[in-house]
């Protein structure tokens, strides 16, 4: 793990001394928008290309996108292995599922992001969206990746399932932003924290968004109510490594998922909706954590972990609005 400095790439941990023991996430680098009519980055089939971890949450949002909205044929994958070690994330297709570098070969994902800009200091993150025309990245940034596949290809595919209606933009964003800190980066929070008060500050907060969101779809079927729409895509890639990872390798452990009655049934009728389930690899999702996370888990031993009906029926039609 570490960061490219000047294109050169220098092996260091995420730094939490300077911040009292806090996680803190590092902005995206690269924030480029393809639009229907671009004339920078037009919406092009077989143009674009994404690499992805199968482990990584933001980066599985990009994935349940490009699944709901039809562009499986129209930009193709790159999977990384699921270990992130001191050279980061590396385009080694030596373990099911992973597929190297299908566009350059290149070993690893810094040499992309090199290959995008020869002198860029970042942070070498997955999802990374790449133009084959331009050769470069697009955009690292999965809530802006996301918005794009929900709109800028709809001509090209025929699919207008709108998943950020313009009517739910305020509360779609209000309810994002709590479950953002809390929950989505709030596993993390409490996960890299290197003290006590921060640790518990995280982990407070966190059960207290999982508290208000069991509460909230005890009446709703989705977040938003009958509507789906992409708070609900941003939240479940959380719930589904929770109780596989978040739960034991995180500390988040006052509860399982699966102890709270109507998130589980929710997170169950969200996996078992068409093309998702394929978007989900359990084994890059716990081999990564366990094995990449050497400061938690020194020996990377890879835990057995419970065993998680995912087929079992979710019985939400019942939800909707009588
Ligand atoms: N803002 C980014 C965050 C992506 C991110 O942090 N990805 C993690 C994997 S889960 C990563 O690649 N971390 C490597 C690093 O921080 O060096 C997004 O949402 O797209």
């Amino acid at each position: 793990m570490g960061l490219l400095i000047d294109g050169k790439w220098q092996d260091r941990w995420y730094d939490t001394k300077s911040t009292g023991g806090h996680f803190k996430r590092t902005e995206a680098q690269f924030r480029n928008w393809i639009t229907p009519d671009g004339t920078e980055f037009p919406a092009e089939s077989d143009r674009y290309h994404l690499y992805v971890s199968y482990a990584c949450p933001w980066a599985h949002r990009t994935l349940i996108f490009r699944a709901l909205k039809g562009l499986t044929n129209h930009i193709d994958v790159s999977v990384v292995h699921p270990d992130m070690l001191d050279k980061g994330w590396e385009l080694n297709p030596d373990y099911p599922g992973a597929t190297g570098d299908r566009l350059y070969k290149k070993p690893l994902l810094s040499d992309i992001y090199v290959k995008a800009q020869h002198d860029v200091t970042t942070r070498v993150t997955v999802p990374v969206l790449w133009d084959k025309a331009r050769k470069t990245i697009v955009s690292n940034e999965s809530s802006e990746i996301i918005r794009m596949f929900n709109s800028a290809f709809d001509g090209l595919t025929g699919n207008t399932l709108d998943f950020w209606p313009e009517i739910l933009r305020d509360e779609i964003e209000e309810v994002n932003a709590r479950i953002y800190d809390t929950f989505n980066n709030g596993v993390y929070k409490s996960g890299f924290a290197t003290s006590q008060s921060a640790y518990d500050e995280a982990v407070t907060a966190l059960f207290d968004t999982m508290d208000w969101l069991e509460d909230r779809l005890s009446h709703r079927r989705y977040l938003m109510g009958d509507r789906l729409t992409e708070a609900d895509w941003r939240l479940f890639p959380t719930l589904v490594r929770f109780d596989p990872v978040y739960h034991l390798h995180f500390k988040c452990n006052r509860n399982r998922l699966v102890d709270f009655p109507n998130l589980w049934a929710y997170t169950r009728e969200l996996y078992q909706m068409p093309g998702i389930a394929q978007t989900v690899n359990f084994d890059h999702i716990v081999r990564h954590y366990h094995y990449s996370h050497e400061s938690i888990n020194p020996h990377r031993i890879v835990p057995i972990n419970p065993e998680i009906n995912w087929a079992e029926p979710h019985g939400r039609e019942r939800m909707m609005a009588a």
